[in-house]
Parts: structure tokens; C-alpha cells; sequence
């Protein structure tokens, strides 16, 4: 991945179109947050200008690998696995720089570390996003670069994000309605959304270019994981030997990467991803179906008839 750095830093200009972009203030938030709407999602002032950065200046290369996802779908996860997965040859259970490293901070998301991205890479490289397929910059469509979309239940997907945003700002649930902010995602004000846009793009687009896009869902990697785990290290040009089966390196990797492992240790417990999000916010209960604790029958009922308009064509099972 290339671009060089006087290619970086926010030209004026950039810091003017965010001027003219649609602006939402969320309510629910007590107005600690407002998103921009760029192109066709919505997103923190600060993330869209290294998105227009990204757009600029990055070159991809053909073998590098995007992780993608919606967030609060898994990337935690899946960016745990696979730098698992790519450094098993150096690294095991009992040396693995993910025991002292948050995820995040093993694979890089591309619209926050631009420069690091673009600095600390060689010829290939692993890059987390959650840019919308039609968002990304075009020369990582132009160059073939392999995907991996990673999506959840909705419900479960709405519950992680309501809890992320409000901690975020530091508001506790009494100050944070869940219907308010189970309303503002429905009308497409998240982070990043409307949701069913994001899947609906990287799904369209896998349509046409099913051997470079890989959809791995949340539920599927935690009911067979092994099955899941094997072809996501295919996918991405890592597979397992059979020595290495036998060995069981992949039951090794998923028990490194579990949530009981990685939450409990130091640097996920009382670290900082960021200057902002504390690392303990990342993993916080990863049960399927928490959602039923705060949603209504209203609520079901029309979350799943949404999500039947918007996706039910394309058969993803979201519920
Ligand atoms: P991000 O987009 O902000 O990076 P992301 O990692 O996609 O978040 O999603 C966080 C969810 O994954 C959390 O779900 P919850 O709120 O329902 O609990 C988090 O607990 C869960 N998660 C984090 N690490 C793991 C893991 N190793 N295995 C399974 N789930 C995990």
C-alpha cells in the first residue's frame, strides 16, 4: 500500500465540503454526538475526512486484504483471528503479540490509521474498515484486493451499538434511552449507516465478484467455528497443512481469539484502543440474542419488517 505522506494532511478544502455535508445531531445522545452524511453514509467529521484522504491518495496492491464489516459485527474478532492466523508461523497461544495487544491494534482500520496504515506496510498488507463498498477507495476495486465481509443479527448488532455509543460519550443507560436510539438506527442515523445499506452494497458487489468477497457471518463463526475458521485462512491465502490440522493449530488459534481469552486479559481489560474508547467497551458480553432483553414486540416487529424490505430479496437471515 502506497501514497506518500505530502500527500496527507487536511487540505482546506476538505475541512470546507465537510461544511456543506447534511448534519444530524443524535437526540438520544443528548447531543454529544452529530454525524455527516458523505456520499451515502453517515459518519463523524473526523473519520470522513481520512475517508476523502483515503480516496485521494491510497494505492492499493492486489494482495492486500480489506476486513470489512458494519460496526459491532465482529471485526474485533475476525482481526484477532486473522493476524492469528497470518503470524502462526512466529507466533503461538503462548507468545502471540495479541496477548498484550488489543486487535485493533494488531490490523489497522484504514479511515482511522491512514498514515500508520500507509506507513508501517510493505507490499501486502491486512486492513480493517467499515467504509460502505461504494465508498472505498477505487483503487482497491481496481486492484482485485480480496474481502472479507463479516455481518450479525441486526437486533444483536443495534444492542452492541447502543451500549458502544453511549459509553463513548459517557452516559449511563438511565440517561440513554434504548427506544430513542433503537429509533435513530431504524431511520438509518448510525455510524457508518443505514446498516442494510452497507450489507446490501458488499453483498451486491459479491455478486459479481464471489472468488475476491467472502461473507463470514458472526453466528455461523461461533456455532462451527473450525469449519469457519479453515476457510477463512483459505480465503486469504493462509490455509492450514494438514500437519497443521492434526496438530490442532486451528482450535489453538480460536481458543487464543475467544472472548473468554482476549476479555480477560490485562490489556483488554484496562487499556485504550484510542485516546477516546477504552478497550474493555470492545468486548462486553458477545451473547447471541442479548437483544431480547431490550427489545419490545413493536420493536421486532418492525425492525424485522425493515430489514425483510431492504434484504429480504437477497435471503441474508439477519433476525
Ligand atoms: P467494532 O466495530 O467497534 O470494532 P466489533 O468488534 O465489530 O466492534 O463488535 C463488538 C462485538 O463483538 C461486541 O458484542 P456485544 O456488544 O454484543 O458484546 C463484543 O463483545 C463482541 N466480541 C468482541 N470480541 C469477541 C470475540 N473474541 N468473540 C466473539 N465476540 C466478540
Amino acid at each position: 500500500m502506497e501514497a506518500t505522506r505530502t500527500q496527507l494532511g487536511y487540505a482546506r478544502d476538505i475541512e470546507e465540503m465537510i461544511k456543506t455535508l447534511p448534519q444530524h445531531t443524535c437526540s438520544w445522545l443528548k447531543g454529544k454526538s452529530t454525524l455527516f452524511k458523505y456520499q451515502d453514509f453517515w459518519s463523524y467529521e473526523e473519520i470522513i475526512k481520512e475517508v476523502v484522504l483515503a480516496q485521494q491518495s491510497l494505492k492499493a496492491h492486489p494482495t492486500d486484504v480489506f476486513l470489512c464489516s458494519y460496526p459491532k459485527s465482529g471485526t474485533t474478532w475476525l482481526k484477532a483471528l486473522v493476524f492469528a492466523i497470518i503470524t502462526r508461523e512466529k507466533f503461538d497461544e503462548s507468545n502471540s503479540p495479541l496477548l498484550t495487544t488489543m486487535p485493533h491494534n494488531c490490523i489497522p482500520f484504514l479511515e482511522v490509521e491512514l498514515e500508520q496504515t500507509i506507513a508501517s506496510q510493505g507490499n501486502s498488507s491486512f486492513v480493517a474498515t467499515h467504509l460502505p463498498y461504494n465508498s472505498l477507495p477505487k483503487s482497491i476495486l481496481a486492484s482485485n484486493c480480496k474481502m472479507v465481509y463479516i455481518y450479525r443479527n441486526v437486533k444483536d448488532v443495534i444492542v452492541s451499538y447502543y451500549h458502544m455509543a453511549r459509553e463513548a460519550v459517557k452516559l449511563p443507560m438511565e440517561d440513554a434511552p434504548f427506544e430513542e436510539a433503537f429509533d435513530e438506527f431504524y431511520h438509518g442515523f448510525s455510524v457508518y449507516g443505514p446498516h442494510w445499506d452497507h450489507i446490501l452494497g458488499y453483498w451486491k458487489a459479491s455478486m459479481e465478484r464471489r472468488e475476491i468477497i467472502f461473507f463470514l457471518k458472526y453466528e455461523d463463526l461461533k456455532k462451527e467455528p473450525s469449519i469457519n475458521v479453515k476457510k477463512l485462512a483459505e480465503f486469504i491465502g493462509y490455509p492450514f497443512t494438514i500437519e497443521e490440522e492434526k496438530a490442532g493449530v486451528i482450535e489453538s488459534i480460536i481458543k487464543l481469539c475467544s472472548f473468554e481469552n482476549l476479555s480477560n486479559l490485562e490489556v483488554n481489560k484496562n487499556g485504550y484502543a484510542n485516546e477516546m474508547i477504552e478497550n474493555r467497551l470492545f468486548f462486553r458480553k458477545a451473547k447471541d440474542e442479548d437483544w431480547k432483553n431490550y427489545f419490545t414486540d413493536e420493536m421486532i416487529e418492525k425492525i424485522d419488517n425493515l430489514i425483510y424490505e431492504k434484504l429480504g430479496a437477497i435471503g441474508l437471515v439477519l433476525k
